[in-house]
């Protein structure tokens, strides 16, 4: 009945609705420039956004590699390794220790090493004698990931 009311008033929204979006675009834009000028400078610090995405075991490529000693421990909590992406010296040696109630394993892709299966609490330390990138995962769990680097 009413035609005269809701017949106006369309393009008016609609041209608000466009100027939502153009203003929303805007915004998102500075963002993105302001996201990309402040990966530039926190370069040097390695951050840990990565680490944000949590729980698909996605830090394995996703993280910065952090520069370890030789003898360096990393933790399975969570169902994750941290840190997931560790580079030591060749000789090196890494302790994983597993903080989860649930069991886990830190094993290479290639099967080159293995900690076997950790309870809670338990842990085991490997030695690395030779260089090489390792990506390595939990046989109960596969979805958690991470990478050795041994240089
Ligand atoms: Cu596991």
């Amino acid at each position: 009945m009413n035609h005269a009311v809701s017949g106006p008033s369309k393009p008016l929204a609609l041209l608000l609705g466009f100027g939502l979006i153009g203003l929303l675009a805007i915004t998102i834009g500075s963002f993105a420039w302001m996201a990309s000028s402040w990966d530039a400078s926190g370069m040097m610090g390695g951050g840990h956004m990565g680490g944000m995405m949590g729980g698909g075991g996605r830090n394995a490529s996703g993280d910065a590699a952090r520069q370890g000693t030789a003898a360096e421990t990393i933790a399975i909590e969570d169902f994750a390794y941290s840190p997931g992406n560790l580079q030591i010296p060749v000789g090196g040696t890494v302790t994983w220790t597993n903080r989860d109630s649930a069991p886990h394993s830190a094993t290479d892709t290639g099967r080159a090493w293995d900690t076997g299966v950790l309870g809670r609490g338990k842990s085991a330390t490997l030695t690395f004698p030779t260089a090489g990138t390792f990506d390595y995962f939990c046989t109960i769990h596969p979805n958690m990931k991470a990478r050795l680097v041994v240089q």
